[in-house]
């Protein structure tokens, strides 16, 4: 008999369309109902800079009120529903929760937010898929504890993740524990680990030590989430944007696979459950000594990432020899001659897209979800209209890569486009770099109405869903 074939050609029924924020950059009321500072506020700037600290008072703060989302979240929400949405991922902002990040008791107003915005995506048939910790976490506990480098953050987070899946566990059935984790590797004043301040001494030593503190954080969080809301999934979060080899010189080839294993490091540890003998070598050399507690290995490997979620938004190349660097939209070191630049010097590349999903599905046979891609780009408002083909022709590149991936056999949850209405840029602060689908309103100076405005890709974006990505 012929075996049977499982080549599909098409998105496969229930894929989860839709897209993609986070707290920190879209909701404001940075001090409303009792939420405490937060990092991110700290970053007025952008991360791209180095730690701003809290604003000073009459300065113009960009996440102050951001796109004022926690005041107008219902009307967004119609907006994505009107797309066909049916995922939407945002964070949940720790600070509203527990404002020092170290109470007993949880703040209920903050609490009663995302109730509320649960059942409003809900009232929708949309999909929440919750991030626990984008790149934020209270102010109170990098002050007091230095972040992740602090192995008591665990009991943190464990008591906020206890809180949150008790209370939304018939409400939310995707999660994402830490944000881009591996972004903490190359810059330690990246917000992923939140361990920039004071990192004297031997920097990889404390990365390494931060991300095993947040490795058990993380396992620790799927042990609960599956005792709390068994029918949850939960995943890992990593910036995968690719970097390819600049030539075939076997030097730059074996560089630039050693590049990017050092990023995929944070989800063999998190999906397979155990340290890849490779990484024993790098600590080796750089005089790293891990301090592992009785129980924590075994966490790790019996509670691993069901799926991995990942952000992608542009390849580039290494040559032998050469430095890499790094930004929020991943590696970057000699431009691809191949390849058009975003404004923002961001390379675009679709079929990078489609081989980062073929390479994650290859490597660790879990499904697979990008949760971030998108073009941010200076949008012109003429007559109250706004024509954006560039991102029309960016995004059907994209999803057609996708397609391609659905028919190599990778297995796809769904698609969250990056920043369906315009938000805070994370690397700069900028309102300018818009991703939307909806413009806001608002400058980089913080002038504006806020009021909402359909692009063109709005109408664009609802046909793919309607269609099932069948016109693309
Ligand atoms: C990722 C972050 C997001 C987001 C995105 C785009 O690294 O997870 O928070 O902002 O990058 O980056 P930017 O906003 O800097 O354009």
């Amino acid at each position: 008999m012929e075996l049977t074939s499982r080549y599909r050609d098409s998105f496969p029924e229930g894929f989860l369309w839709g897209g993609a924020i986070a707290a920190n950059q879209a909701e404001g009321a940075w001090l409303e109902d009792g939420k405490g500072w937060d990092l991110a506020s700290c970053f007025s700037k952008g991360v791209h800079h180095k730690f701003q600290g809290k604003p000073e008072k009459g300065s113009y703060s960009p996440h102050e009120t951001a796109i004022d989302f926690y005041h107008r979240y219902k009307e967004d929400i119609a907006l994505f529903a009107e797309m066909g949405f049916k995922v939407f991922r945002t964070s949940i902002h720790w600070s509203r929760i527990f404002p020092k990040g170290v109470e007993e008791e949880p703040n209920e107003c903050g609490l009663q937010f995302y109730d509320d915005l649960f059942d409003e995506l809900r009232k929708y048939h949309i999909e929440p898929l919750i991030t626990i910790s984008h790149y934020e976490m209270p102010l109170y506990l990098v002050e007091q504890y230095g972040g992740w480098r602090s192995r008591e953050l665990i009991g943190f987070f464990e008591h906020y993740c206890r809180t949150i899946f008790t209370r939304y566990k018939d409400k939310v059935k995707y999660w994402l524990t830490f944000n881009e984790i591996n972004n903490m590797r190359r810059n330690a004043d990246y917000v992923a680990g939140v361990i920039f301040d004071g990192t004297e001494g031997n920097l990889k030593q404390l990365i390494y030590q931060s991300a095993h503190h947040m490795f058990v954080a993380s396992s620790m969080a799927n042990k609960l989430c599956h005792e709390i809301i068994p029918d949850a999934k939960i995943g890992c979060m990593l910036s995968l944007s690719n970097i390819y080899p600049y030539n075939c010189d076997p030097q730059a080839v074996f560089e630039t696979m050693d590049i990017r294993r050092k990023s995929l490091f944070f989800s063999d540890v998190m999906v397979r459950g155990y340290y890849p003998n490779y990484i024993f070598r790098l600590w080796e050399e750089n005089n790293v000594h891990i301090q592992v507690e009785e129980g924590d290995l075994e966490l790790i490997r019996s509670y691993p990432s069901e799926f991995v979620a990942f952000s992608y938004y542009r390849t580039s190349t290494h040559e032998a020899g050469k430095p890499s660097f790094f930004d929020t939209g991943g590696e970057f070191s000699t431009p691809n001659p191949f390849l058009k630049t975003s404004e923002w010097g961001w390379q675009i590349d679709p079929v990078g897209l489609r081989y980062t999903l073929n390479e994650i599905w290859d490597r660790y046979q879990v499904p697979v979800f990008p949760v971030e891609n998108g073009l941010g780009a200076q949008d012109q408002v003429e007559d109250g209209k706004i024509h954006d083909p560039y991102r029309i022709e960016y995004l059907s590149e994209h999803l057609k890569a996708v397609k391609e991936a659905v028919k190599d056999g990778v297995e796809i949850m769904g698609y969250a486009y990056w920043g369906p209405i315009d938000i805070v840029s994370a690397s700069t602060s900028e309102m300018k770099k818009r991703y939307g689908f909806i413009y806001v309103d608002k400058d980089n100076e913080g002038n504006g109405t806020l009021a909402r405005i359909k692009k063109d890709s709005f109408e664009w974006y609802k046909r793919v869903i309607e269609t099932n990505g069948e016109i693309l």
